[in-house]
């Protein structure tokens, strides 16, 4: 018997563990090892009943999403699938009690599994989920079938459209799980199967009839999510779970498998599904840093302290406070720390007006944050967060300062988005120490974490921040030192085209409705009305003190002239959109256009009209052209690395996979023929990255087949 499935008799029944670490996912031979394994126990006379167990932390968290991979053609999965649910019948006609224990997760395939047993048990702290939509495909071991057999069509939509799981307690009141056990989960497991030893007709899910009601329900709850589901544009998995539930509700199981199985190959050869498949690993590979060695000894952060108490400290406090670590909140003076915490009161409160957090919850979150207006407790802190102005010599003056109130071992980080960390860390007089920990607005809800290693930024410092960075519940991705890091710096090109386009000829609202139709979920004007136009603006006026442009090519003047009349967006009422007094409904204003075109004419550039192709094809190639040199250049270590970034800090849409992948899709032949194009019609600085280049000489992409 393979070592995939540990096979043991205790008390007369036959206990199967799968072990496959980490997650005992249901890789190539798992599947067939529990299927060995329970025809083994069906025909061992020592054993009456049958349990299905984890090893290690948890259950099963799905089928193992590298053999997707390997399903080229809808055939192949069509065919493989078929095999998948044959083993699970046969499971389920096993003819002995055949119960699933379930602690930590069972999740996709894992829960599917699960629902092939006949009875399931689990711990109080365990979840249950169909999570196979993020990853642009549905339940394809039968899930759509059995799981609205087990608990309603509404909460089996849920699940498998929301993809978010759902705790033991919660799937017990609906069906999923027969039992919570308290205590040792496989003792508790195995006298449950004991109890439905030698029971007559072992209830099989695929059997649980479906009467008149039930059926008709669940196909209107289908009707109405169909209609109602908020996805972006191209998103094509949560509408087959749809389909793929509602042909449960209206066919026998068997004709209802057959069309999941049709669904399920659908998706897995889509490239949505390829690009949220990328994301998943992407994600995790960026929090491993090639040069920092997985046992890097990462220190453990007890407590932190934010210096500043603006829009971004007080998020970055919330961030703290949110993963339960104390902190010190600093401020100048009493006004100033006031106003921050007033601030923070107000979000809080807002969640708990919402829902999303109890009384008791927020006081206990909100007293891990300590006010001061002085530097008293830093020297027992084992991180401080600097989030003070953009200027570079009060970030000398106070990274001095905090390299004299704090300890050795401190971890000291910067939160400045536009300024040199190299720069300011020797003021600390303990560069080794310094690092930037760049957070997106608004800090306490954005997910990314853009950690910046400095030139003598130690190793166990970028650990620390990397672990950090997951227990708060951020995606942490480590980044070069260069102007604007990774996600800035590419921003610029992302605007420069922006902005060019509607010089051009382009306006506002059919830029950002190209970018929306594309996925993302507001365009590059939209966003900067949110941001504010002010932003950007000052630090053009920085960088012009320096001699520095943010990209390279014309620059566009249009938003100066925005910022010299006050228009910083929503907040001032008027931006590249008017707004109407409370208000956010995006009004388009002809005074750009009037602008746009003073633009023109002194630029010495015809107006045209630009077809929405030419706005997506020249925003995208902008982005991969410049990323492509982020990666050469190595200021990031990994094409996914980008991908993770721009997905999560700008809502580049995850289906298309991020701007590398996307431009993978496209072809990088054909981004590369963009740039040379563009180039021939716009000016040199349309330069295509030499790797970009290379790349296509070689006939290589990116990940290298990773995809
Ligand atoms: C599916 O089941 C389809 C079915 O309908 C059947 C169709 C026939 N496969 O996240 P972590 C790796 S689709 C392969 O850091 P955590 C992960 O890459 C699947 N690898 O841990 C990482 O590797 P590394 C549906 C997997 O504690 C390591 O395990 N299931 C898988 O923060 C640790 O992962 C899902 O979508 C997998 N299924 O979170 C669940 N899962 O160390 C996906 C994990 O080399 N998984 N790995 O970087 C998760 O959501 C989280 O991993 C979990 C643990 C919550 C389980």
């Amino acid at each position: 018997m393979s070592d995939f499935v540990k096979y043991s008799i205790q008390d007369r029944v036959a206990v199967l563990t799968i072990d496959n670490p980490p997650v005992n996912a249901l890789a190539q031979g798992v599947w067939e090892a529990v299927d060995q394994a329970v025809a083994r126990a069906g025909a061992d006379p020592e054993a009456d009943a049958i349990v299905l167990i984890g090893a290690g932390t948890t259950f099963v968290a799905g089928a193992d999403i590298n053999v997707f991979k390997t399903l080229k053609t809808r055939e192949q999965s069509l065919e493989r699938s078929a095999r998948t649910h044959a083993l699970l019948k046969r499971l389920e006609d096993v003819g002995k009690p055949l119960v699933a224990a379930i602690h930590g997760n069972a999740l996709g395939g894992g829960l599917e599994l699960a629902q092939a047993c006949h009875y399931r048990v689990a711990t109080a702290d365990a979840k249950v989920g169909q999570p196979e939509v993020l990853l642009g495909i549905i339940p394809g071991a039968g899930g759509t079938q059995r799981l609205p057999r087990l608990c309603g069509a509404e909460l089996a939509l849920q699940m498998a459209t929301d993809g978010k799981p759902v705790a033991a307690p919660k799937a017990k009141a609906a069906g999923i799980i027969d039992e919570i056990v308290d205590g040792d989960l496989l003792k508790g497991a195995i006298a449950f199967a004991r109890s439905r030893a030698g029971d007559h007709g072992i209830r099989k899910t695929r059997e649980v009839a479906l009467d008149a009601n039930a059926s008709r329900a669940g196909v209107e709850a289908c009707q109405r999510l169909r209609s109602s589901f908020k996805a972006p544009k191209g998103v094509r998995a949560p509408f087959a779970v749809i389909d793929g539930v509602e042909a449960a509700m209206t066919l026998p199981f068997e004709q209802g498998s057959l069309r999941e199985r049709e669904l399920f190959a659908d998706c897995v050869v889509s490239t949505e599904s390829k690009a949220l498949r990328h994301l998943f690993f992407a994600e995790r590979d960026a929090a491993k840093v090639p040069d920092v060695p997985k046992d890097t000894p990462a220190g453990d952060i007890k407590c932190a302290a934010v210096v500043g108490a603006g829009t971004m400290g007080g998020g970055i406090a919330m961030s703290y406070a949110n993963a339960g670590i104390p902190v010190l909140l600093k401020e100048v003076d009493d006004v100033a720390l006031q106003r921050g915490l007033a601030t923070i009161r107000k979000n809080y409160e807002s969640s708990v007006a919402k829902g999303r957090l109890t009384q008791q919850a927020y006081e206990r979150t909100m007293g891990l944050i300590t006010p001061t207006t002085s530097y008293d407790g830093f020297a027992g802190v084992d991180i401080v967060v600097e989030a003070v102005f953009e200027n570079m010599d009060l970030k000398k003056k106070t990274f001095a300062e905090l390299g004299a109130v704090t300890r050795p071992d401190c971890v000291l980080a910067s939160n400045t988005s536009t300024l040199d960390i190299d720069e300011f860390a020797q003021s600390s007089g303990r560069p080794g120490q310094v690092i930037g920990h760049h957070f997106f607005s608004p800090a306490n809800i954005m997910k990314l974490l853009e950690i910046v290693r400095g030139r003598e930024t130690s190793k166990s410092v970028v650990a620390t921040s990397v672990k950090l960075g997951k227990r708060l519940a951020k995606v942490p991705v480590v980044v070069g030192n260069c102007f604007g890091f990774v996600a800035n710096r590419m921003l610029a090109y992302y605007m420069r085209e922006a902005y060019l386009l509607l010089e051009e000829g382009a306006t506002v609202p059919q830029i950002d409705r190209v970018l929306t139709d594309f996925g993302l979920p507001v365009g590059p004007y939209g966003m900067q009305d949110i941001a504010g136009i002010d932003v950007g603006a000052r630090i053009r006026q920085y960088l012009a003190s320096i001699g520095k442009t943010r990209a390279e090519g014309p620059q566009s003047e249009v938003p100066d002239r925005l910022f010299e009349m006050g228009r910083y967006g929503q907040k001032t009422g008027a931006g590249w959109y008017k707004y109407e007094a409370g208000s956010r409904e995006r009004i388009p204003d002809p005074l750009i256009d009037q602008l746009a075109a003073e633009a023109a004419a002194k630029r010495g550039i015809a107006r045209r009209r630009i077809d929405d192709d030419e706005i997506l094809a020249r925003i995208t190639t902008a982005l991969a052209n410049e990323g492509a040199r982020v990666l050469e250049d190595g200021y990031a270590s990994r094409a996914g690395d980008i991908d993770v970034i721009y997905c999560y800090g700008f809502g580049f849409p995850r289906h298309r996979g991020g701007p590398m992948f996307y431009a993978e899709t496209v072809g990088l032949k054909t981004v590369l023929s963009r740039v040379e194009e563009y180039r021939a019609r716009f000016g040199d600085y349309w330069e295509p990255a030499p790797l970009l280049e290379r790349m296509v000489a070689e006939g290589k992409g990116f990940y290298d087949g990773a995809a």
